[in-house]
């Protein structure tokens, strides 16, 4: 053995691994303590207490917001905004083709498109309406979808508490149960749920997990969400289970199928959504599925199935049920990589912007835009006032 003989010491990697303990660490601390502090302490199930709710690293979509709206990097400040978007990128739910971690983040980026916020047919310009800012993502654990479940109801349920409208950007529709579920509480009364949906995602259990296809058994177990509350529209095709059929017969879950909305006719489908889901109910929740609406048009989801809704039908339907009013919003289930020239996230940034229009349009939230030109002019008058004239 002479003196080339190569030893452990000799090693490069050695020498690299030894130097890690001089490497100093002050501003990942720094990094750390302000994420913590800005993004808030996550549910009690995650151990690791250095993990905040809102991830405050990434979840901007490589620097875009939704529409464009402001950051809201400090959490503790979010108060009196009408709008929070915000994203959970959770895949751990689906059952086949997983991606929708992605969604949130192909949301945002295709909503630049629309970062104008005006819509000529609606007669609203929603920036004018609503103050709106995006909480980027929720921290949810990839591989454990129960403690994903408490960090997303603990962070919508900080939304609610503030009176704040949240719209969840999935993400699988695993979520729907936890969005339910942060909800619930704020309610004094009971939940309707509208669903559009080819699938019914009504049975207990996928592969002894509560996975994309069992968010509604689950959120209709909580005592203020009745199933009889529940409407579901566009279910049908080749993947719907029986078990979660099963479940809609036995708790009186209503079906709207393809078949009804040619039959009926898009109007009349929709009057009997909107009066089932608020019989009795205090608030109504809505979740869009963008698999509800056909592959032609929306390729880019896990479980396409053919057949489903065209999107003029599901805008106008939209239009028609959600004029009473909503406690919050979800739309999931994009997972962009088999989406082509991003019409799937396009499709269902127009949805959430439609829903918010018909809102405002409404009353049923931040300022009407007769009332924003009356205070506006209100506005004016008062500056009249007191501006002496001249000039
Ligand atoms: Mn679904």
């Amino acid at each position: 053995m002479g003196s080339d003989r190569l030893g452990r010491e000799q090693l490069h990697g050695t020498r690299m691994v030894e130097r890690e303990a001089e490497l100093p660490s002050v501003r990942a601390k720094e990094r750390q303590e302000r994420a913590l502090e800005f993004g808030l302490e996550s549910a009690a199930s995650v151990r690791d207490r250095k993990i905040p709710l809102f991830n405050r690293a990434a979840g901007r979509g490589n620097g875009w917001t939704f529409v464009g709206m402001p950051f809201q990097e400090d959490m503790r400040e979010l108060a009196d905004q009408d709008v929070a978007f915000v994203g959970a990128p959770l895949d751990a739910g689906t059952t086949y083709r997983p991606g929708t971690r992605f969604g949130p983040d192909a949301l945002r980026r295709i909503s630049q498109l629309a970062a104008f916020t005006y819509n000529v047919e609606l007669g609203i310009d929603l920036h004018e309406s609503l103050d709106m800012v995006d909480c980027g993502d929720v921290n949810v654990m990839p591989a454990n979808i129960e403690k994903s479940f408490d960090q997303i109801d603990r962070a919508v349920a900080y939304i609610h508490e503030r009176g704040i409208f949240p719209v969840i950007l999935g993400g699988d529709h695993s979520i729907g149960y936890p969005d339910i579920r942060a909800l619930a509480p704020y309610v004094d009364g009971n939940i309707g749920i509208i669903h559009f949906d080819r699938h019914s995602d009504l049975s207990e259990y996928n592969m002894d997990e509560r996975m994309h296809g069992t968010p509604f058994f689950h959120a209709t177990n909580i005592p203020n969400a009745p199933a009889t509350n529940l409407v579901q529209v566009g279910i049908g095709g080749w993947t719907s289970s029986r078990s979660g059929v099963q479940v809609s017969r036995e708790r009186r879950a209503s079906v709207i199928t393809l078949t009804d909305v040619d039959r009926w006719g898009v109007d009349r489908v929709a009057e009997l959504a909107l009066e089932l889901a608020w019989k009795d109910a205090k608030a109504v929740f809505l979740s869009f599925d963008i698999d509800s609406i056909d592959p032609a048009f929306a390729p880019g989801t896990g479980t396409p199935m053919s057949g489903g809704l065209l999107p003029r039908e599901a805008l106008r339907m939209l239009h028609l049920v959600t004029r009473e009013g909503l406690a919050g919003m979800e739309l999931v289930e994009v997972a962009p990589q088999y989406d082509i020239s991003d019409i799937t996230s396009g499709l269902g940034v127009h949805i959430i912007l439609d829903v918010l229009a018909t809102l405002v349009n409404e009353g049923k939230l931040g300022r009407r835009p007769d009332a924003t030109v009356k205070a506006d002019a209100e506005v004016a008058r008062v500056d009249d006032q007191v501006t002496p004239a001249g000039g």
